[in-house]
């Protein structure tokens, strides 16, 4: 009867524990949370991982539990030397080449989405941001519109970030859409992201930068592409 009261608070501790963690994969700026069709990629490959990785905590705790109440077996010296070889060959060389192929195997293609690829009969739109310290300056160069702090974009359409410094390393990070990029002087880095339906997201420089670094905030809206029309429209004069 005891057993089953402690298993019970376990269970409810545990699943407090979870529903405490899971409230962080939602929000305006949770990468857990995607909108669009990179950071859906990179949501997943981050759910693979985390399966992945408890998979080999849940046998490695297995293996230390056997290990710790098996009798000990007596082998000659031979044995013994034949048996830490299995062990170093296959726990030191086997194991971590197959996790890294398998891990590449996913990642590498998921890093191809967001660089700026030609496509198939549509052109993406462009959109150039300067990194300063500590703001984002947003131009639309077919429109001549210059925005602060502020990003806007059609859902559904891809768009290719062209970021580049005013002075320090930055990073480039919308959560919801896409993975980051680094902001680099004397460079242009281009990032393609993507949102899948209008909305509001939030954007976060990803490199420390100085003294405001955390007050680096973008906030990105997606607008249906007729509203981006009219928004480009109402602000071309300004
Ligand atoms: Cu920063």
């Amino acid at each position: 009867m005891k057993r089953l009261t402690v298993l019970h608070s376990f269970a409810s501790s545990a699943s407090i524990v979870t529903l405490f963690f899971l409230g962080g994969c939602s929000g305006p700026q949770s990468a857990l949370n995607p909108a669009g069709p990179s950071a859906l990629a990179i949501a997943n490959l981050w759910w693979g991982m985390f399966g992945f990785f408890a998979l080999v905590l849940v046998i490695v705790v297995a293996l230390w539990l056997y290990a710790m109440w098996r009798k000990p077996v007596s082998l000659t010296e031979t044995q013994a030397n034949r048996l830490h070889q299995r062990w170093i060959i296959g726990g030191g060389l086997i194991l971590p080449l197959m996790t890294i192929i398998v891990l590449l195997s996913f990642s590498i293609p998921m890093g191809y989405r967001m660089l700026p690829l030609p496509l198939d009969g549509q052109a993406p739109l462009r959109i150039d941001i300067t990194a300063h310290q500590w703001r984002w300056e947003v131009y639309y160069s077919d429109a001549d519109i210059k925005t602060k702090n502020e990003l806007h974009l059609p859902a559904g359409v891809p768009v290719d970030i062209h970021v580049r410094s005013a002075d320090v390393i930055h990073s480039f990070w919308v959560p919801r859409l896409a993975g980051k990029i680094d902001v680099i002087p004397g460079r242009t880095n281009i990032l393609r992201l993507e949102a899948d339906a209008p909305g509001r997201f939030r954007g976060q420089c990803a490199e420390f930068c100085g003294k405001w670094h955390a007050l680096m905030v973008l906030m990105v809206e997606a607008h249906t592409p007729e509203d981006f029309e009219a928004w480009l429209e109402e602000h071309k004069h300004d």
